[in-house]
């Protein structure tokens, strides 16, 4: 059950399936585009959408504002310093602005930077420093049915190879993503994360964390590992640490925050450069672009993310959701991750072509039938025309991310997006795919208009 109990409530916004067609086309078939009132139950992200606690609330009431040296900043210290490790804390609004300040001091032209799987932002940041943002999961961490308990993990002969063929000299410091978001939400073991180091040791190359679901891998550990049984999550965490050079953080996930993040190092020259930088770009030292109060709740909530009854009905909530799903037939990444269900939507929509976008037509169909709001992971975020040749480029899976906000929805929520879901299911073969009929050039997803194209395929069968 929920542990925790309801003391403020939101309203859940209702609406019927006529005004939900209605929404739909005028946000052009673009989820990002309906306004968030419309919407019945939101998992387009587990980022930022948390629940606070009262203790947190409470927290935010001992803000202290000072420009320099709030209490808030000290006491944030300490929490990060106690749970992580690292010397170096810099805070940050969210967690891209640390791995850009991180990126721009380390990364440079002919530069490599490899980690399980980039996330885009890192990817982004690694690439706008001119840098190369190099992938070295696992074979099986790309595979959607491979049941595996560490689906994460880094291939350390990809990892030797890329060492390899780009020269230790010019990785300036390796990442690794945990739990790994963009293969699925699936962790690391400690096992690899400890050969890994190892490896890099071997060239001396740095190891960074990026951390932002960090407890969700602790507890995987935890339950999967055989010697991590009767550990605390706090020692898990603080072991995972131990084995890196430093972290970036969104403090939007296991921070369990609206808006925070921070950078952890235990190189004081690269301390230095960084904290010069935050004060040209995000601001001074001990607030980094945040209020003293969000540094308040920020520190409590990284202590409560380490909470075993809160981890263990966070984890078996969303792997719930999946069960209810697999149990329905509806094609699912395998196993289930830790903030995210991964609907598979080539599986779920073979008759629809990639160019018409099947996981985006998904997504609008999960809305359409009960207003639930996923995320398009698949040709329409990925996907388009290879700068050189112009051919036509898809990613490798078509996926619809339902991400599941920490202590927002309970148990009852969950049975009505799978019951949602599955109502789509049944009716699968009715739906139909998506033309583009506005695209910026890049990041296309975000502004994106479409239309079906069912008066088309209406045409052609007449
Ligand atoms: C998500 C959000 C953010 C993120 C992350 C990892 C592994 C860094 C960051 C950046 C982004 C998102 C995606 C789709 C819709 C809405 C939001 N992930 N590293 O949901 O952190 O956002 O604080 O700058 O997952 O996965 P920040």
């Amino acid at each position: 059950m929920e542990p925790f109990k309801i003391k403020v409530v939101e309203t859940i916004p209702q609406t019927s399936r006529r005004e939900r067609r209605q929404i739909l086309e005028e946000a052009g078939y673009n989820l990002f585009a309906i306004p968030a009132d419309r919407v019945t139950i939101d998992l387009l992200t587990d980022s930022g959408t948390a629940a606070m606690s009262d203790r947190q609330w409470a927290g935010i009431m001992l803000g202290d504002e000072s420009y320099a040296g709030s209490k808030n900043y000290y006491h944030f210290e300490e929490t990060v310093r106690e749970i992580f490790g690292y010397k170096y804390v810099i805070p940050t609004h969210q967690g891209r602005v640390a791995e850009n300040l991180l990126f721009s001091v380390l990364v440079k032209k002919g530069t490599a930077v490899p980690n399980n799987i980039h996330f885009d932002t890192t990817r982004a940041n690694v690439e706008f420093n001119d840098g190369l943002a190099l992938d070295c999961v696992i074979d099986a961490g790309l595979d959607p049915n491979a049941d595996l308990p560490f689906k994460g993990n880094m291939d350390l002969k990809k990892l030797e190879g890329v060492i390899r063929q780009t020269g230790a000299s010019n990785i300036p410091l390796c990442l690794m993503t945990i739990t790994n978001n963009s293969g699925g939400g699936q962790p690391v073991s400690m096992e690899n994360i400890r050969k890994t180091r190892k490896l890099l040791d071997q060239y001396g190359i740095p190891l960074y964390f990026d951390a932002c679901r960090f407890a969700e891998n602790s507890f995987f550990i935890k339950e999967r590992e055989t010697d991590y049984r009767e550990r605390s999550i706090l020692s898990i965490a603080r072991e995972i640490f131990s084995y890196g050079d430093g972290c970036t953080m969104s403090a939007k996930k296991d921070g369990l925050v609206n808006m925070g993040g921070f950078l952890c190092t235990n190189d004081r020259e690269l301390s230095q450069s960084i904290t010069n930088l935050l004060i040209l770009h995000e601001g001074f030292p001990t607030y980094g672009g945040l209020a003293g109060r969000d540094l308040e709740a920020m520190a409590v909530g990284l202590r409560e993310v380490l909470d075993e009854n809160y981890l263990s009905f966070r984890i078996r909530q969303v792997q719930s959701l999946g069960d209810m799903l697999h149990k329905r037939g509806v094609p699912i990444l395998r196993p289930t991750g830790g903030h995210a269900i991964y609907v598979n939507a080539g599986a779920f929509l073979p008759h629809i072509p990639r160019e018409a976008f099947p996981a985006q037509a998904l997504a609008c169909a999960f809305y359409e039938e009960g207003g639930v709001r996923g995320v398009e992971i698949g040709s329409l975020m990925f996907g388009g025309n290879d700068k050189t040749t112009g051919e036509a480029k898809h990613p490798e899976l078509e996926m619809v991310r339902l991400a599941v906000p920490r202590r927002v929805y309970t148990t009852r929520h969950m049975q009505y997006v799978a019951e949602t879901i599955a109502a789509v299911y049944e009716r699968r073969e009715s739906i139909q795919g998506l033309e583009i009929v506005y695209e910026a050039p890049v990041l296309r997803h975000f502004t994106a208009r479409l239309r079906p194209l069912e008066e088309q395929n209406a045409k052609v069968r007449n």
